[in-house]
């Protein structure tokens, strides 16, 4: 896998504000917020994306969601907040390094963009 800015920062070799580490993901305030919290959680394992995961990583998965969650509630986001992975071009991926979206602080519209 090509080497991305995720896992520059994963790997110490970027700056970014980070919030949460441990043995399985890395998480990170977003450079262009779409809302007050944005913060993006990284699985340490370079997977490209959701359509690239292995079934044996759905745990991996669950664990991002359980990450998100603890963040969530650090963040004080009492009254709700949105997780997003996009995938691919259709998605709206930019970065072929997977990861989670977590966002929060304001209402949500539906449908996205
Ligand atoms: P996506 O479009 O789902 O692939 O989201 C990629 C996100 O990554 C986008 O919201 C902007 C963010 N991003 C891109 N480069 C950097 C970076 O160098 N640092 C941080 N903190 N976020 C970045």
């Amino acid at each position: 896998m090509a080497d991305t800015i995720f896992q520059k920062i994963i790997d110490g070799e970027a700056e970014a504000d980070i919030v949460h580490e441990d043995d399985r993901c890395v998480a990170f305030r977003d450079r262009n917020p779409v809302a007050p919290t944005h913060i993006l959680i990284v699985p340490r394992k370079p997977i490209p994306g959701l359509d690239d995961l292995a079934d044996e990583d759905a745990d991996l998965i669950g664990h991002l969601h359980v990450v998100a969650r603890d963040i969530a509630r650090e963040e004080g986001l009492r009254d709700g907040y949105r997780t997003v992975i996009n995938t691919g071009d259709d998605g709206g991926q930019t970065v072929w390094h997977l990861h989670l979206h977590l966002i929060g602080g304001r209402r949500m519209e539906w449908p996205p963009g």
